[in-house]
């Protein structure tokens, strides 16, 4: 089951494993996931808009402006409209979950130019009072064996272990850091001021499902995300070519040194990157390669693509991952700060990744669209 590097997938961890794993090691620890409308051609909006339109089949062009979201701007405001059409989903250069590739047709659609930033959720934060699952405390029943103790509220940060280990040994570089959330993305000594435009982290499916709900908005499906990444360029294993730096010019927020021990920040960034800090990818959209994780709303199994209808996928109706065959799981695509070739490589267009819909780190976050 080893990849083109010869590497194995990257093991997925969920809250769950956390409190499980707490109940034998009496430390606050453990858990991570490393994983963690009709136009010919594709429009970046531009911002503020308050007058998009949509050129329609017959050629006629409607306003949008009197559809007005819930900052009261138009809709597309700061999304990217991704043109209806057929592409070559998966790939036969990573794992087995991306295989058989096969030719996939997904109706237009309208995608978030960037990831969610911080700054997006806190106006949603403030208008609804809404509390994410990282600010929750956890439940007993949900936690059995768990020491009553542990269960406060926190999520999953990311800490380079001092020496060496095995890339196995996940559990040595992901910490339960009790009062990390969005908020406080290091832990209760961290902040988001001045990183308004960062992508909003520590963001479990359900959170990402409550935003998109109140932006009158929707998680992107597998198959939308992969089209709308891969920007109408078939079969390439990156989103900008076959070369993972061309010209020693890096395309993406990834990791370059020694993983897990050190990010030398090649890149310009070590950790997040502001939103739009690499160059968009064809249709316009940015950090569809890495900077974090993104919610897709399509269940996960590892054989998908081999049952998967060929006109709008939407997932399977269940999930089944056979690392943890007692877990439901939710896909995320497009790797993160933390992703590397030595490890999972999980920033080309085809790596699938997945995690339970309560679990958030330090490298979750996502995007919208809508129709
Ligand atoms: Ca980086
Ligand atoms: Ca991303």
């Amino acid at each position: 089951m080893k990849d083109i590097y010869g590497n194995e997938p990257p093991v997925p961890l969920g809250r769950a494993h956390l409190f499980g794993a707490l109940a034998v090691v009496m430390v606050a620890v453990l858990l991570g996931s490393w994983l963690v409308l009709k136009m010919d051609k594709p429009g970046r909006t531009q911002r503020p808009i308050k007058a998009a339109t949509e050129v329609k089949g017959d050629g006629s062009v409607r306003s949008k402006t009197e559809e007005a979201g819930a900052d009261g701007m138009s809709w597309t405001n700061g999304m990217v409209h991704i043109p209806g059409g057929s592409f070559w989903m998966g790939s036969d250069q990573g794992f087995p979950d991306e295989t058989p590739v096969h030719q996939v047709i997904v109706d237009a659609f309208w995608m978030d130019e960037t990831e969610v930033t911080n700054e997006e959720f806190q106006r949603f934060v403030r208008a609804t009072q809404y509390v994410t699952v990282a600010e929750r405390k956890p439940r007993a029943e949900d936690f059995p064996g768990a020491p009553l103790e542990k269960l406060v509220p926190g999520s999953v940060v990311f800490k380079p272990p001092a020496g060496e280990v095995s890339l196995e040994e996940y559990y040595k570089w992901w910490i339960y850091l009790p009062g990390a959330s969005w908020r406080h993305p290091s832990g209760p000594g961290s902040d988001i001021v001045g990183k308004g435009n960062h992508p909003v982290v520590h963001t479990a499916w359900e959170d990402a499902v409550a935003y998109s709900k109140w932006r009158g908005k929707r998680l992107p499906t597998e198959a939308e995300w992969e089209r709308a990444a891969r920007g109408g360029v078939e079969r390439q294993m990156y989103i900008w070519g076959d070369d993972l730096a061309p010209a020693g010019k890096w395309k993406a927020n990834t990791w370059q040194g020694k993983f897990p021990q050190s990010d030398n920040g090649g890149d310009g960034f070590v950790g997040v990157a502001p939103v739009g800090s690499f160059p968009a990818n064809a249709y316009g959209l940015y950090d569809m390669a890495g900077n974090v994780w993104e919610w897709c709303s399509d269940w996960y199994r590892p054989d998908t693509y081999a049952q998967s209808p060929s006109r709008n996928p939407r997932g399977p109706d269940d999930s089944f991952d056979p690392n943890e065959p007692g877990m439901a799981k939710r896909v995320q695509r497009g790797g993160s700060f933390l992703c590397n070739e030595a490890y999972c490589a999980a920033y080309r267009p085809g790596a699938r990744m997945k995690a339970s819909p309560d679990t958030g780190l330090a490298h979750s976050g996502f995007r919208c669209v809508r129709n």
